[in-house]
Formats: structure tokens, sequence, C-alpha cells
């Protein structure tokens, strides 16, 4: 691929943005950076990169700097749908994204992991149980370092493992992982894409360059997966209950206590010894929710198919006990547990996290709305939880779709929602923040309005143990 002395225009000045300016500069490339915002923050990247020679636009996207690029490269917060983009394509311009070009220069196998939940746990499993298995790897992507961080680092990998989201696969073009993982596919990104179809239609890219000596682990029990698999050209390696595995040699069984693994030989081609047929059981895995259960195989299979091992496997899983923001146990207070689910932005997502427990749940939901419809959860909430408490921009439109089912009541803050779930909350209940929405309209991030949570708990724990004495 060449670059010296090309023009390249990178759109957006985020992590992605920044990282693909500087390696572009490195090589020679006369690199334009546009980024439609003119936050201070960006404007002291913009300062950095005016040092090195990087010209800058902040502000709004010009549409002759995209035109008379010679490539353009976008960041994923960019979508490739924008008129400046659209109209440069429309001229014949190029237009890639960070994954691409970053896969043009790694030459060793790539564990591309997507999925609308779930993927920044089994990308974290999976880099876990390879490097425990004694292999040198690294983890990036989606995860929130640039994949192409790596190029230029001192590290070298036997295996990359990298989480990859639907916004960076609209962008890919002869991307090709040696092992592809698509975990699930539910309603998510609805304000980005015009149709759940279009967003189903991003996320089966993973597989599109794929040829027969590559592997693909998909989901056996998700229609939209099962219903695109039969066209791709890979080694095809399900994980799933029995029944969606007839046909199958190799894959992942999901029985009542245990996953039955079966694979016949890694990517590499080399002989499993210990690890090609072994069963993991429940007990050994300490993240809760059936949904982790299937994370789990997803990330067990692909780290056997990179050349991982059973043992490997067992102890990465032994010293995991799950990521922050998700289902994470923040504090016991009288009896009641409090959760933050915080990374909960879609529905199903909160569906998977009320099914996880079998006490009576209070649940704060809220945020900014993605495109969801929270009627779909009437039954899970109609099951598990017994107070609904509502917060942020889209607090009205959950009440409207659940009140009927279950007492809801709306919050000003998150302070405020954690001390009404605490007024009616009794020894046994749990309190879980899994807003279903995004954290922009209060927070800057998911993780921001996690750690809001686990404070208002925090406060609230040392306000009852100052009151009580105990505890
Ligand atoms: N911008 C424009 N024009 C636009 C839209 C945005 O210039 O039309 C600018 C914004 O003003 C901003 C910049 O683009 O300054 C942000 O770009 P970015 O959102 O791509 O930010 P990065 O920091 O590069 O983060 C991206 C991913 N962000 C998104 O996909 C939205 C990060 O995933 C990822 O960790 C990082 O690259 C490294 O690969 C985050 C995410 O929320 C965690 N991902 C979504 C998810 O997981 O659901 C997909």
């Amino acid at each position: 691929m060449k670059i010296s002395g090309e023009k390249i225009v990178v759109a957006g000045l985020g992590k992605t943005g920044m990282s693909v300016a500087l390696f572009l500069k490195r090589r020679g490339a006369q690199v334009t950076v546009t980024d439609s915002s003119a936050d201070k923050e960006l404007a002291d990247r913009a300062d950095t990169l005016g040092k090195m020679g990087i010209k800058v636009e902040l502000g709004s996207h010009n549409p002759d700097t995209f035109e008379n690029a010679g490539l353009i490269v976008l960041s994923p917060g960019v979508p490739h749908t924008i008129e400046p983009v659209m109209r440069a394509v429309e001229r014949g311009v190029p237009v890639i994204g960070e994954i691409e070009l970053a896969s043009k220069f790694i030459k060793k196998p790539i564990v591309a992991i997507s999925g609308t939940n779930g993927k920044t746990t089994v990308t974290t499993l999976a880099g876990k149980m390879l490097e425990e298995s004694g292999l040198n790897v690294f983890v990036g992507g989606n995860i929130g370092n640039p994949l192409i961080d790596y190029v230029d680092s001192t590290k070298r990998a036997e295996i990359i493992v990298a989480e990859i989201s639907s916004f960076q696969l609209d962008t890919i073009d002869t991307f090709r992982p040696g092992i592809s993982v698509l975990l699930n596919i539910t309603e998510d990104h609805l304000d980005r894409y015009a149709d759940f179809n279009a967003y189903v239609k991003s996320k089966g890219r993973i597989f599109e360059n794929q040829e027969g000596s590559d592997i693909c682990i998909f989901n056996a029990s998700d229609k939209h997966i099962r219903s695109m698999v039969g066209n791709i050209r890979c080694r095809k390696i399900p994980f799933s209950s029995e029944e969606h595995l007839k046909g199958h040699k190799e894959y992942a069984k999901i029985l009542n206590d245990r996953i039955d693994f079966n694979i016949e030989k890694s990517l590499a081609g080399s002989d499993l010894t210990l690890s090609g047929n072994f069963s993991l059981y429940f007990s050994e895995i300490g993240i809760p929710g059936r949904h982790n259960i299937e994370n789990v195989a997803a990330a067990a299979l692909a780290s056997l198919a990179a050349g991982g091992n059973a043992a490997g496997i067992r102890s990465a899983l032994k010293k995991f006990s799950g990521l922050p923001h998700r289902i994470e146990h923040v504090a016991v207070i009288k009896g009641t547990e409090y959760y933050n689910d915080s990374k909960a932005t879609t529905v199903d997502s909160v569906a998977k996290a009320l099914e996880a427990f079998s006490r009576p749940v209070i649940l704060i939901m809220g945020g900014r709305n993605k495109g969801s419809n929270f009627s779909i959860l009437k039954n899970t909430v109609m099951k598990h939880v017994k107070k609904l408490i509502v917060l942020g921009e889209a607090r009205e439109e959950i009440k409207a779709s659940l009140e009927d089912i279950v007492e809801t009541v709306s919050a000003e803050s998150m302070e405020d929602s954690v001390n009404l779930a605490h007024g009616s909350a009794e020894p046994g209940d749990v309190v879980l923040l899994s807003p279903a929405c995004s954290s922009f309209d209060m927070f800057t991030s998911y993780s921001h309005r996690g750690e809001i949570f686990r404070r208002a708990v925090e406060t609230l724990k040392r306000r009852e143990v100052n009151v009580d004495g105990l505890e």
C-alpha cells in the first residue's frame, strides 16, 4: 500500500484519528485531519499535530478536503454515510477505516471478535486464555486501543485479538481475520443505521473476506447469524445448545452443567494434543448469567482455534472475575446487593442482566435512547423487577413502555436513583443499574456513569454505617 507522498485525509480526531494521523505521517504521507467539532481538547490535539506538520481542520468538514484526497481514513465514530464522504466516494476517492489500514500492515493471524453484546468480555477473556497458554498476544480494537498502534509498537505478538464494532466493519475492504467470532446480533445503534437489517448486514461483513482455511466461530442459537453463515467460506465452528449443532463435527456444546468442546486442529494446523476434547463445568466460570456461559464458550473456542490449550483456558477463567461496569458487584447494604451494569446500553443486554438474577430486582434504567423499543423488555421485567427507577432523557419513554407492568418512578440524578432504590429495598433484593441507553445525556461515557453510580452507592453505604454503627 503506497502511503509516502499521498494526500490522505483522516476524519475524526479521537483516539483513532490521532493514532492514524501519526502512523501515516511517519510513513511520509501529506496528512490532513478533519473533525466536525472544535472542542478545547481537540484544539490541544490539533496543536500537537500541527507542530509535526499535520494540517488540522476543526469545527466542520470541508467537502473540498474530502474530494481532493487520494485516500480517506474514517474513525469509527464518523459514519461513512455523511454527505462529504458520500460525495468523495462518488468522485472515486477510496474510503477505508483504521481496521482496514492496520490489517494491511499486520502479518500475524488476527482473531476478530464482534457481536452486539459481550465483545469486550470475550476479547479480554480470549486474550487472557491465550496468554495463560503461553502465547504472546496483542489485544486491541474497539476495546479501547486502536489496532494501528500495534504496528509501530515494540511488542511482537504471535497472535492479535481484536474487538471489532459494526462501525469498524462498515469501512473494511480486504480485512480478513484468520479467526472471526460473531457472538449475537440484537437491536443496537439504530440511530446510525437505516434499519435493523442494515446493522445485521454490517455485522456479517466480519466473514466477508474469509477463505476455506480460515475459521469462523459463531453463535448458532442466534437466528440472524444462523441465516448468514450458510453462504460463507471458512471452517465453521458453532457454539450453542445441542439442537443447533447438528451436522457440525467441531463445536462448543452448551449443556445443563457444562460446555463440551470438540475441535480438531488449531488455525496454524498444529495438532491439539490435550485440548481438542474437553469439558468446562459451569462451576469453573466465575462470571454470572447465561450470556456469560456463551461468552466463555466463544472465548475458549477462539483460544483453542488460535493455539491455546485447556490448561490456559482454565487458568484464565480462575483469575477472571468480570469487567468493570458489566454486572459488577459494588456493595451490600443491609442485605441488598448493588450491581453496576452501566455498559448495558441495549434492551437485550438489560434482559440478559436481569436473567442473571433469581432474586427481586430494583432496576435503574435510562439515558439517551439509541433507537430501542423498551416494550421488548415487558416479559423479563414482569418476571424479575419489583420496582423500576427511570432517569435521563429517555425516562418518559421508558415509563410509558413499562409502567403498566411494574411500579415506575422518575429520578432526577444518579444519586436520587440510588436513594429511591434504597428506600424500597429489602434484604435479599438486588439493586441493578442497567440503563438500556447510552450515557451521553448526563455523563461523558458509560464508565463515567458507572463510577457516579458506584460513588452514590458508597456514599449511601457510609451513611447507613454511620446511622447503624455497623455493617
Ligand atoms: N466526528 C467527526 N465527524 C462526525 C462524527 C464524529 O469529526 O461526523 C468526530 C467527533 O467530533 C470526535 C471524533 O470524531 O472528535 C471521535 O471519533 P470516534 O468516535 O471514532 O472516537 P475514538 O476515540 O477514535 O474511538 C473509536 C471508537 N468509538 C466509536 O466507535 C464511537 C471506540 O469505541 C474505540 O475504543 C476506539 O475508536 C479505538 O478503536 C467506543 C465505542 O463506544 C468504546 N464503540 C461502540 C460500542 O462499543 O458500542 C461501537
